[in-house]
């Protein structure tokens, strides 16, 4: 501990305590939080932490504005207005536990537990407080399943049927490689420490290539931008497996030793000729053929295949179809080359002992898909009663916004909502609940790129009558008259329980030394899963998928259009931005100032065809809905496509509209995912 003295002259207790950054982003930073007289004065990344090494983004520099913000929900309320007001009173605990106990009771015995939903994400990583307490308590109930596949469900599937599982290289590893592809990822934005180490590597002779349908930050630092067509990346990678074939750049020993199925692949990639796979992609024949060239010759060469890219009608055969290049060159086997889609699979804990599944009742209760939150609770029969939202904001995340909202409007649902903020989810909520924020939780978090799990421990007390995930769970379990053996346990009894897991990746790992060093590394077999380690039916990496086969899905990877009827002039992406996290930070006016307003991005020769100029504000508009947007014209986008970032608030921004009134349903290809991206729309000026 350290004093230092203020400009006034009094002196302050200042030190230096560690903490984990809690948000759904790949680097789950380890933080250093300078704190005066036992507050959070400055945030900074931990210069220790092998990832880290001391540098945040700028999100989080700021999180003490956060934390102690004057908007943050400090005790219980009770709805007054009429939904969609934000009216409300405030109520003890006790009272509020008191009426959503009787509900979830009420509910249960007149329509069944299935007609209560849990509506989740990853608004806080921590695993207690995102599944752990929580999904024990649902399981208990007998409540609606909820498949939590908004994120990256289509690519985790089409992954996973090429490689087993969702793992990828080392991350630190690629400060090695010598060639690049960032396939439709925004890491300058989205995933920064991937930058640092390209950087390094770029630093070594590495050439680093951005393939993305928006020029964005990403590409301004990246050495080459290629432009392609929304949802066209499987006629792309297929085409660079042609070339690759075909000019002789194929590993055959990796290939024979560690594939299935690659004469039914040449036999595919044959029809992906670079002509053809200009037409569909807009990227041009000898762009394919150079890649292809590039990419097959340069050893180590890694692929950083983002999320956005499977946010698509057809996402996880992209997925799929580019994670098969690295299986082709035997880049698999070099330390820096491979690729990362997620690394999930290597922090697994045990979910049977963490979630418990086996609390469920038989049959298991029903599943919904979270990306259909508006039909389920327009038309899912039994209709859903009850709804319990915490870590999410469905009410801006989630697609067909104009469904959900008309569903979260019904007079005959109740919804409690739990969140730090009045977000536009509790416009719609008859209880809203004060959540600690991660810097008051004890938890335990696992990054789904680096391979590090960190021990949080509190580092404020609870504010004002806030309580954590973990908290509210276990008292509500408690008062349901639940199994104190499943929930009158502590935390750290909880993470004990998640780290009791028979798995080389966490071989030696305890809750000891976790508490010891703040983290750990997993274990890998270096550099990965190679060779003979894949987690798929044949044991083997399979450009042939018999599995996919029997879902009814084309075995070898195919392009397939996207299913989004045609009737629109422009395909519309709605991707994050750089300053809020989904729609986390939408309320904090230092970023917001910083992302100004809601824009789309058009080219300049769609604007002049339609006497459009940069700063026009335009209605985009589509049978789901519309949203205002102000223009941003230039050569940032190909002709008929547009890109939004940003997914804003209504409550609080005047004339702001979410731009999920405008995305679909629909569901992805496989894994249940979303298609946020495949959506069409008109534009007119307003
Ligand atoms: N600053 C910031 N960081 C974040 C988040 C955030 O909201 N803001 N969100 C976090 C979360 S939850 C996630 S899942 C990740 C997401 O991070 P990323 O994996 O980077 O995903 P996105 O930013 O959704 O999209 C990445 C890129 O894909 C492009 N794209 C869209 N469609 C296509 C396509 O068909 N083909 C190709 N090649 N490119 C396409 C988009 O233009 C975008 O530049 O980031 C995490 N980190
Ligand atoms: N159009 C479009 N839609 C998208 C996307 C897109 O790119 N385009 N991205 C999609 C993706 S990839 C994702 S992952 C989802 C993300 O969707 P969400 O998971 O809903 O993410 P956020 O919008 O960040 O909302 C998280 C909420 O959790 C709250 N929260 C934080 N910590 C805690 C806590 O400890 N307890 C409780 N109870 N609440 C807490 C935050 O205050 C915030 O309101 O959005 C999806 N929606
Ligand atoms: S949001 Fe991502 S980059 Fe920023 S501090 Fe958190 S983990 Fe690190
Ligand atoms: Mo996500």
């Amino acid at each position: 501990m350290a004093t230092a003295t203020t400009m006034a002259g009094e002196h302050k207790n200042t030190k230096i305590v560690r903490s984990v950054c809690p948000f759904d982003c790949p680097d789950t930073c380890s933080l250093h939080v300078t704190m005066e007289d036992g507050v959070i004065a400055s945030i900074d990344g931990n210069p220790e932490h092998p990832v880290t090494k001391g540098a945040i983004c700028n999100k989080v520099r700021h999180l003490n504005e956060r934390v102690y913000h004057p908007d943050r929900i400090m005790y219980p309320m009770r709805r007054t207005g009429p939904k969609g007001t934000l009216e409300f009173e405030r109520i003890s605990w006790e009272e509020a536990y008191e009426e959503i106990v009787g509900k979830l009771k009420d509910t249960a015995s007149r329509h069944g537990a299935e007609a209560i939903l849990p509506y989740s994400f990853y608004g806080n990583m921590g695993i207690l407080n995102a599944e752990g307490m929580d999904r024990r308590f649902f399981h208990r109930l007998g409540a609606s399943q909820l498949e939590r596949t908004i994120c990256n469900g289509a690519g985790s599937a089409g992954y996973r049927y090429t490689m087993g599982a969702s793992a990828g290289s080392d991350p630190e590893d690629t400060v090695h490689t010598k060639y690049a592809l960032v396939w439709g990822c925004n890491i300058v934005s989205t995933n920064m420490h991937q930058v640092v180490y390209l950087t390094e590597a770029r630093k070594r002779g590495a050439k680093i290539v951005h393939i993305d349908v928006h020029r964005n930050r990403t590409s301004a630092w990246a050495d080459e931008f290629v432009a392609i067509l929304p949802g066209t990346d499987t006629a792309l990678a297929l085409g660079m497996m042609h070339v690759l074939i075909r000019d002789g750049l194929v590993d055959a020993e990796f290939v024979a030793a560690n594939t299935v199925g690659y004469d039914e692949l040449v036999a595919q990639a044959e029809k992906y000729t670079p002509e053809v796979v200009a037409e569909i992609s807009g990227v041009p024949a000898e762009t394919v053929e150079r890649l292809a060239r590039e990419y097959g010759s340069a050893s180590p060469a890694f692929i950083r295949i983002g999320n956005g890219l499977q946010h698509h009608d057809n996402g996880g055969m992209a997925v799929r179809a580019i994670s098969i290049l690295p299986a082709l060159t035997g880049q698999w086997n070099v330390r820096g080359g491979g690729a990362i889609k997620g690394n999930g699979h290597y922090s697994a804990l045990n979910a049977r002992k963490l979630e418990r599944p086996d609390l469920m009742p038989r049959p298991l209760p029903r599943w919904v898909n979270m990306n259909r939150l508006g039909d389920a609770l327009l038309s899912a029969e039994p209709a859903v009663k009850f709804m319990f939202v915490y870590n999410s904001n469905p009410a801006v995340v989630a697609p067909d916004q104009n469904r959900v909202r008309e569903g979260m409007m019904r007079d005959d649902l109740f919804t409690v909502v739990h969140d730090l903020f009045l977000t536009d989810s509790c416009k719609y909520a008859d209880i809203v609940l004060p959540a600690t924020s991660h810097f008051e939780n004890v938890d335990l978090f696992a990054s789904y790129w680096h391979l590090y799990l960190q021990l949080h421990e509190p580092i404020i007390a609870p504010m004002g009558e806030c309580k954590s995930n973990f908290t509210l769970f276990k008292e509500l379990g408690l008062r349901m008259g639940f199994e104190p053996e499943a929930f009158d346990i502590t935390e750290e009894q909880m993470i004990r329980e998640a780290l009791d897991y028979d798995t080389p990746h966490l071989d030696g790992l305890t809750y000891e030394t976790l508490e010891r060093d703040g983290w750990a590394k997993m274990k890998l077999d270096a550099p990965s899963l190679f060779p003979g380690n894949i987690p798929t039916p044949s044991g083997k990496i399979e450009l042939y998928s018999e599995s996919m086969r029997r879902a009814g899905l084309p075995p070898v990877p195919e392009y397939v259009p996207l299913r989004e009827p045609d009737d629109m002039p422009f395909l519309l992406v709605t991707g994050p931005n750089h300053s809020f996290i989904n729609s986390t930070f939408g309320n904090q006016d230092r970023l917001k100032r910083l992302e100004k307003q809601p824009t789309a991005d058009m080219n300049a020769d769609d604007a002049a065809a339609r006497g459009l100029a940069n700063g026009d504000r335009v209605r985009l508009r589509n049978e789901r809905g519309e949203a205002l947007v102000t223009l941003k014209v230039a050569n940032n986008v190909l002709p008929g496509v547009l890109v939004t970032q940003g997914l804003w608030w209504e409550h609080g921004n005047d004339g702001v509209q979410s731009v999920n009134a405008l995305t679909s349903q629909r569901l992805s290809d496989m894994g249940g995912g979303a298609t946020f991206f495949s959506t069409r729309v008109d534009v007119e000026r307003v």
